[in-house]
């Protein structure tokens, strides 16, 4: 199956400025899944293709990548958003048994089909926004058995729709009530059980860690960490979300593809992110959500030219937001992000923070021909217009998506 876009006006995001620019009339060739030729019309092969799409007066850009969202779990949190509302804090209600350990409850009462039929509903407000790739995390089980259905979940997502998905296992999200006083040994329980069960059922890509006041501390976010390299797999990290612990410092030296919300991160963690190569993927929806003050280094991290990708962090607690659009307008509003750099967010640099930037985010040769073709004529109607359908359709591996 091949496929030609002709007279298509698209933005590459090729590394430097150029790949925000709109380049006008050109063709698309896609082989087998892949893009093969892109160059002006007037160069357009003569070869012939299975499907040629007329891309006139659309906008093209590479399909989104939500590379953070803990999008599969049960029950919601209305009822502790309504308490919040009525003075009590993030902090307290979790330290109350309620937040993440609520949504535990539900989450491990629930069958694998009940989480994936959830999911899916969550899913659309994705895809209805341009999303081809979404990174998924576990982390509301917390047991090994609870864990690995939801990553079996998460893949059957894959396996029922047209999207691509990354998996997380975020065991180390709380310390279940199983382990209440004793974080450490459901640490090694994370280590010797459930991060080997779930490479054993080939589940997981990446592994991560809260690493927070009410999460995990330094020591045991390294052993997490640590345990995941062993068996070959990626890291991440939840850090400096509330507090500054060192978490970002500690997970890129080690490696993490990305670090995570970071709106405390400091100098130091930037130059570390810097100097290792790691993402940092900002988390406006959570921001938002909780009300939260403190912004992320933005300054300093464009200074050390780190990688910014942005994501909904989809989850009930901290950002039941099903929009990536949304989330991009609140990087520009929140944290003063460009459109140019909110667009780079959710394609090459989310890319990036799933170690797959050779194959996705960008308009290349050889790249997965994951696209998306807007009803636009600026990639910043992206960043700026809210609710209204921009999306004509998604293509994904060269398949036009029927949704
Ligand atoms: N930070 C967050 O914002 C989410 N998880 C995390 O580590 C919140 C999860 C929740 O409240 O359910
Ligand atoms: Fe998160």
């Amino acid at each position: 199956m091949n496929l030609l876009l002709i007279n298509a006006s698209i933005v590459t995001m090729e590394t430097g400025d150029s790949g925000y620019q709109i380049q006008q009339d050109q063709f698309i060739g896609i082989n087998n899944g892949k893009i093969s030729q892109i160059g002006p019309m007037q160069q357009r092969p003569d070869t012939v293709f299975d499907q040629v799409l007329d891309c006139t007066a659309k906008l093209i850009t590479p399909g989104l990548i939500d590379c953070h969202t803990h999008l599969i779990f049960a029950g919601n949190r209305a009822a502790e958003f309504e308490q919040r509302l009525n003075g009590l804090s993030y902090q307290e209600i979790a330290r109350s048994g309620g937040g993440i350990m609520a949504t535990v409850h539900a989450t491990r009462e629930a069958s694998e089909q009940e989480l994936v039929k959830k999911a899916r509903k969550r899913l659309s407000g994705l895809i209805r926004d341009g999303v081809t790739t979404v990174e998924i995390k576990s982390g509301y089980g917390l047991t090994l058995e609870s864990e690995l259905k939801i990553l079996r979940a998460a893949k059957q997502l894959e396996l029922q729709t047209d999207i691509k998905v990354t998996t997380t296992l975020l065991a180390a999200h709380a310390v279940p009530p199983e382990y209440i006083s004793d974080a450490d040994s459901y640490i090694d329980y994370v280590c010797t059980s459930i991060i080997p069960a779930a490479v054993e059922a080939q589940l997981v890509d990446y592994v991560d860690v809260f690493c927070e006041g009410i999460g995990f501390n330094l020591e045991q976010s390294k052993r997490v960490f640590s345990s995941a390299l062993k068996y070959g797999l990626g890291i991440k990290g939840h850090t400096e979300q509330l507090s500054n612990l060192g978490g970002s410092i500690l997970a890129a030296e080690m490696g993490a593809s990305s670090v995570d919300h970071i709106e405390y991160l400091d100098q130091k963690g930037v130059e570390a992110l810097a100097e290792n190569g790691t993402v940092a993927t900002l988390l406006p929806g959570a921001f938002y959500f909780l009300r939260e003050t403190q912004l992320p280094p933005i300054d300093l991290l464009r200074k050390y030219k780190v990688p910014m990708a942005l994501a909904t962090d989809f989850n009930p607690g901290t950002s039941p937001i099903a929009s990536l659009a949304m989330i991009m307008n609140m990087g520009c509003t929140l944290f003063n992000l460009t459109p140019q750099e909110t667009l780079r967010g959710v394609t090459c640099n989310a890319a990036k923070a799933l170690g797959l930037e050779k194959q996705r985010g960008q308009i290349k040769v050889g790249f997965d021909a994951d696209l998306c073709l807007w009803n636009i004529e600026h990639p910043a109607q992206l960043s700026y217009e809210i609710g209204t359908p921009l999306l004509d359709l998604r293509i994904i591996n060269g398949e036009i998506c029927n949704d």
